[in-house]
């Protein structure tokens, strides 16, 4: 019997081979007007992935069709950022077909590594934010959820990385100059949005007084759709992406009055809009064409979001706060709200309390920092200008939220009102968009268990005390998937044959592991796999920098953006100090390291890019010292984005998320490293608390101050150079980089850090932690030692963070936020 089915599977495999391969021929003819004998990997690439969309589209036909006649309620998650990163094997994957492509591959005579690595990254984000929103949508279609992802189609994604003389030079990301096969443009499906010009009151027949509009400037929005396939299942849910173009209308009213040059100018202008990312990562933007950028593609996502609703529903709004959810990925899109307003109100001419119970029945918003810098402020002349129809609406919002909510609650208390007034007064007046997005949603999210905490402690206690229920916490989960059974195949392998094959849709599954925790063979096996994956590593390191490194060394990784609050910075100074210690005394002692960097700093960041800067530097100095004899080496990986993570996490050792106790809301390469085996030096802050609950305290490296010490440290007056003073290793690498130590023949070249580190207040207490990652580094160093001891650990940390994977997440909203149903889909 068994064997039976054995073969009939196996034939099912060779016939699902078969046809790819003549598939792929097929397209290497007719899509790609190319043959066999002459394709390059790129044509190739391109006829497998047209192959491929053979299945992906079929899949995405039966879901509109099937979303479409059961008329489901339907998620929309709004965001500005996708951090996509390759689709390849992730569709492969995901359709199942992985080895069947693989092994078509390989009859074609072609490594299917080769061809994955033609595909250019879909960069369309800076960090975690935009990593999350992939991880969710891919999530989304996995659990059959209906559910849109809505975004910007940006001509260039985040800009790519290198280094001149340790410097980060910036170069555009033109990711789909050659078109990308994933997509598919939908003229069908085109909006017109507007923007600038002023408002009229006018007074109808009935002598009711209307706003009326009148735009400076018309925009379209044109839709491509990314097909998002579900693992394992039948779903394929889309990402609609919005590009910017001139409005046909407008430029040929231009062109008849003989402006050519004119329309050409605002042909350039328009397709501004979705030219590029902006690279700023937890900080606020506040440029006109930043809040353009979002306006245009709420407007269209609205828009299409009613387009769809009125083909079913008509005119009949009744239904629409049951069919319809929209998620706020931070306050980048807020300004839905008003939009939305405007829709009901001035053009559904609906009653605003109507046109307000239906907001508050549609948006929840998801909190993603307490940083100040991060909290999106627009001062209210720019609003004004762009949107003058917009402000007027929020001028509303806020008069009766003022007035029903905060002058009932505390009457004549006018200090109150200046806290919560959703228009902040001062020098310049500006437009909160934090405010508008808690007193608009009926949903407030933060992103770990402490972050949601704080999100109500630290950031809007007034506004959960008028509304308790408003505020809950999704911690964040990443896809097993991509981060696990992708991109480390050989530990996957192993889970398959240890705990059963259905770990990636149900990871708690990976569990059963702990008990073998002990066992000398799984343990050899493990180790094994950690062992080839650095050896591969190592090859890429040594292609993309021509540093050598040891493969039997410790894999340190720091892999995030590059942000004082995260602290590189510390890490440096732990490097600093063992570099010391060798010279110092040649015989010291220590379990060789590689640490490995990778970190876009945004470009106007300045200290951001004096800390790579001074990375780089120390790296080539100790990278060439005989004296260190390997012990150390330092690695600043280039262009660090998603398909290089995909590389350096299943060959991390040690996983640092080293942020100031608070600062760092979640963090979600936590989640993936540990999920791969590697070991967490790590603060108390955001979901590594979580990840210690699960792990265990054994299994963790944690240190430095906790939030509450934190607090405490702040208001009873840090000062930085106690640290300094008090303890002379730490004294004497910061002096270090003062010297031309590291830049021979230019002292000061690395003295930013420390003077933001003593002058500068050290805002994220590095000096005040120091000493306790230090010490907890001293402990991964002698666990890494007893070689059966670190793999223990090693296996516990990919046996114990189940509670991780970002189906738990979506399935946390679904319950907490969304309400939504799965929708099984019919072949
Ligand atoms: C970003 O990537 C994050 C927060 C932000 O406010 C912005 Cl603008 C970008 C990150 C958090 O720093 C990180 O802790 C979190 O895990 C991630 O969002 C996803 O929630």
């Amino acid at each position: 019997m068994k064997k039976t089915s054995t073969a009939k599977a196996a034939n099912a495999a060779n016939t699902a081979t078969e046809q790819l391969k003549e598939s792929i021929i097929k397209h290497l003819h007719s899509t790609l007007g190319t043959d066999v004998n002459k394709a390059s990997h790129q044509a190739w690439w391109r006829a497998t992935c047209a192959a491929v969309n053979e299945q992906v589209f079929d899949g995405l036909r039966n879901t509109q069709r099937t979303h479409y006649e059961q008329d489901t309620r339907a998620l929309h998650y709004f965001s500005l950022e996708y951090l996509m990163g390759r689709m390849f094997s992730n569709n492969l994957h995901n359709l199942g077909i992985y080895q069947n492509a693989k092994q078509a591959l390989a009859e074609l005579g072609l490594d299917i590594a080769d061809l994955e690595q033609q595909e250019e990254d879909m960069a369309l984000g800076n960090g975690g934010l935009g990593r999350l929103a992939a991880c969710f949508i891919e999530s989304l279609a996995t659990l059959n959820y209906p559910a849109v992802g809505y975004g910007i189609h940006y001509e260039n994604g985040l800009f790519q990385q290198s280094f001149q003389d340790g410097r980060q030079i910036e170069r555009p990301d033109s990711w789909r100059e050659y078109g990308n096969p994933w997509e598919i443009c939908r003229p069908e499906s085109v909006q017109e949005i507007a923007v600038y010009g002023y408002v009229e009151t006018v007074f109808d027949l009935q002598g009711q007084m209307k706003k009326v509009w009148h735009p400076g400037r018309i925009i379209k929005g044109v839709p491509w759709d990314i097909p998002i396939v579900g693992y394992d299942g039948s779903a394929v849910n889309v990402l609609r992406l919005w590009e910017s173009r001139a409005s046909d209308f407008f430029n040929w009213d231009v062109f008849n009055s003989g402006g050519y040059i004119d329309a050409a100018r605002e042909n350039v202008e328009a397709e501004n809009i979705s030219k590029v990312l902006y690279p700023n990562d937890e900080t606020d933007a506040g440029k006109e064409l930043r809040l353009i950028q979002q306006y245009f593609f709420c407007s269209c996502s609205l828009k299409d979001i009613i387009r769809r609703y009125k083909r079913r529903h008509g005119d009949d709004w009744s239904h629409f706060g049951k069919q319809v959810v929209i998620q706020l990925n931070d306050t980048h899109p807020a300004v839905a709200i008003p939009e939305l307003m405007r829709i009901l109100v001035d053009r559904a001419e609906m009653a605003w309390d109507d046109a307000w119970a239906i907001c508050q029945q549609v948006f929840a918003y998801t909190n993603h920092t307490l940083l100040p810098e991060a909290l999106e402020k627009w001062p209210l002349r720019l609003f004004e200008k762009v949107l003058p129809r917009h402000i007027e609406i929020i001028y509303e919002i806020n008069r009766r939220f003022l007035l029903e909510q905060v002058e009932m609650r505390w009457p004549g208390d006018d200090a109150k009102k200046r806290k919560l007034s959703i228009i902040e007064e001062g020098h310049e007046q500006m437009v909160r968009m934090g405010h508008l997005s808690v007193v608009g949603s009926f949903k407030v999210n933060g992103v770990a268990e402490i972050h949601s905490k704080l999100v109500k402690s630290d950031l809007f206690p007034e506004m959960v005390a008028l509304w308790p229920d408003k505020f809950t916490n999704v911690t964040n989960g990443v896809t097993p998937r991509r981060w696990l059974k992708a991109c480390n195949p050989r530990l996957a392998t192993l889970l398959d044959a240890k705990v059963g094959d259905d770990w990636p849709t149900d990871l708690k599954k990976l569990h059963k592991l702990a008990d073998f925790a002990k066992d000398p063979a799984l343990q050899d096996n493990f180790m094994a796999i950690k062992q080839q994956n650095k050896a591969d590593l190592a090859r890429e390191i040594k292609k993309l920098t021509r540093i050598e490194v040891d493969p039997a060394a410790l894999f340190d990784v720091q892999i995030k953006r590059l942000h004082e609050y995260k602290r590189q910075h510390l890490n440096l100074l732990h490097i600093l100090a063992l570099y010391r210690r060798i010279l110092q005394n040649p015989d010291y002692d220590m379990v060789p390291r590689v640490f490995l960097f990778g970190a876009k700093a945004a470009p106007g960041y300045k200290l951001a890019k004096e800390i790579i800067y001074a990375i780089n530097k120390v790296a080539d100095k100790i990278n060439h010292d005989k004296r260190v004899k390997n012990r150390i080496k330092v690695v600043f990986m280039p262009n660090y984005r998603v398909s290089l993570a995909e590389k350096m996490i299943p060959a991390a050792d040690v996983s640092e998320q080293i942020s100031t106790a608070g600062k760092e809301a979640s963090g979600t390469g936590n989640m993936k490293l540990a999920l791969n085996g590697a070991i967490t030096v790590g603060t108390l802050d955001g979901a590594n608390i979580e990840i210690a609950e699960e792990v265990g305290a054994d299994s963790i490296a944690i240190f430095g101050l906790t939030v509450d010490e934190v607090k405490a440290l702040y208001e009873s007056g840090y000062n930085s150079y106690d640290y300094y003073h008090n303890n002379p290793e730490l004294k004497a690498i910061l002096d270090w980089l003062e010297t031309d130590y590291f830049t021979p023949g230019k002292p000061g070249e690395l003295a930013a850090i420390k003077r933001s580190l003593l002058q500068g207040g050290d805002p994220y207490l590095v000096l005040a932690d120091f000493e306790s990652y230090l010490a907890a580094q001293q402990k991964v160093d002698t666990w890494y030692r007893d070689k059966a001891l670190w793999a223990e650990k090693a296996i516990l940390n990919t046996a114990s963070v189940g509670k991780f994977t970002s189906d738990r997440s979506i399935e946390d909203y679904v319950e907490r936020v969304w309400q939504l149903k799965p929708c099984q889909i019919k072949k």
